[in-house]
């Protein structure tokens, strides 16, 4: 089997990215892993930039998007009774959008089936070979067949733990890591969400997260330890413990219920330099991880896919490889910028076992800066709404 661009990855990088070909008519194929089933149940990302849902509607899958959407144009920071609201429209004149990954994921696959566009689901032992030559292929196990894929170029989508950022040599690889010493449980409950707009809370018992996915859904997180497990909370010491460091309003007005999803997710700062090598481009979770204390992990990778389109777009229409060949440098200049954001973030609002008393000191310091700032206020609305690309 022959095709232009070969995608692993069935997530929303490798979807969005071959929604977006397509539209252009260049042809992809996409391999996964899992079944579609387990990949639209796996509860993520809730809050999109404008430059996502800008990326959505040129891929043609912005329908339901704009039609179920929540546009936020603020959020609520609180710190130890303190509150303060981040007016992203009269800051920045922009907004973001509430739409759940899981619902990006679903339209995507729904309008890539529309197109009758390949999709292989549960393939084993994915492999990548000659990259750094004209002629890479992929082999694969799919239904007990070993299947060949050759194809121009191979977008590596596969996630953290995929096969695509270790096809890069050891020699060229280089890889940055910060790793944080708790993880966020995060509850889905078919409740109201406790406000209109996202509070992130910082308290003396650690951080926690209201947001919603729609106006009967709600998504819930508190900062826990990372020897804890799922099961070692249940649905009432997780509501308690919720109230107990969300703002003393927001919590008198909580309404709990049972959870539908509950899970544990570690914290990490993760980048991978070059994010190409040969014919492979990497992007999303392949090539970088970010904490989700400012809700950048899908964005970025909305990013990336927005750079290798166009990149690619100029190879196949106009001949033109010189942004193909500047693809990795292009987008890890907006990656720092939002790795630097989501650390500073996570920095601001969580508490640290270990953290000095002048640590401290200096958080309530950023905290008191922005209360008092508009130019603080600013920087952050702007970086929450989206770096441009
Ligand atoms: P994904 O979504 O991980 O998709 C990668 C896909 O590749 C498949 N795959 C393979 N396919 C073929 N062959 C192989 N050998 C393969 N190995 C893996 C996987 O099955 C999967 O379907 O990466 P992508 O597309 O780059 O999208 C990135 C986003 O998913 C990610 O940045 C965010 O979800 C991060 N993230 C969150 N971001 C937020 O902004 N807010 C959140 O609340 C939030 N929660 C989360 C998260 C990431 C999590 N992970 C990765 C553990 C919660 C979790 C649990
Ligand atoms: C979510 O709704 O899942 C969510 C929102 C904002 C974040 C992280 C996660 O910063």
């Amino acid at each position: 089997m022959r095709t232009q661009v070969a995608i692993i990855g069935g997530g929303p990088s490798g979807l969005l990215l071959g929604q977006l070909l397509h539209t252009r008519g260049i042809d992809t194929v996409v391999l996964e892993r899992r079944s579609r089933e387990h990949v639209l149940s796996r509860i993520r990302a809730g809050v999109l930039e404008t430059g996502f849902a800008e990326l959505m509607h040129e891929a043609g899958t912005g329908e339901r998007m704009d039609s179920d959407g929540l546009i936020h144009e603020g959020v609520t920071l609180a710190c130890r009774g303190r509150q303060l609201r981040i007016d992203f429209e009269a800051l920045t004149g922009r907004h973001v959008v509430i739409y759940g990954q899981t619902e990006v994921t679903r339209d995507l696959y729904d309008a890539r089936d529309k197109a009758g566009l390949p999709t292989f689901f549960e393939c084993a032992d994915v492999s990548l070979h000659d990259l750094n030559t004209d002629t890479p292929h992929i082999t694969f196990l799919h239904e007990g067949r070993e299947t060949r894929i050759e194809s121009d170029f191979v977008a590596g989508c596969d996630g953290f733990h995929g096969p695509s950022r270790q096809a890069i040599p050891e020699s060229v690889r280089h890889e940055f890591e910060k790793t944080y010493p708790f993880g966020w449980l995060g509850v889905l409950s078919e409740t109201p969400p406790v406000s209109e707009e996202l509070i992130y809370a910082g308290s003396e018992r650690g951080f926690a997260l209201a947001s919603m996915r729609n106006p009967g859904l709600s998504r819930y997180y508190i900062q826990c330890p990372l020897s804890n497990h799922p099961d070692d909370w249940d649905d009432d010491e997780f509501w308690q413990e919720l109230k107990r460091r969300l703002p003393q309003d927001a919590a008198e007005t909580l309404i709990t219920g049972p959870s539908i999803e509950k899970s544990i997710a570690p914290l990490r700062s993760f980048v991978c330099e070059p994010m190409q090598w040969g014919r492979l481009f990497l992007c999303g979770d392949a090539a970088h991880i970010v904490p989700p204390t400012g809700a950048k992990g899908l964005n970025t990778a909305a990013s990336d896919v927005g750079y290798l389109f166009r990149a690619l777009l100029r190879h196949y229409l106009r001949g033109d490889s010189t942004a193909l060949g500047e693809y990795s440098e292009t987008a890890l200049r907006r990656i720092w910028k939002t790795q630097r954001f989501s650390w500073w973030m996570t920095t601001l609002l969580h508490s640290f076992p270990d953290r000095s008393e002048f640590d401290q000191r200096t958080a309530e310091a950023e905290f008191a800066m922005l209360q008092e700032s508009e130019a603080a206020r600013h920087v952050l609305a702007e970086n929450y709404v989206g770096l441009p690309y």
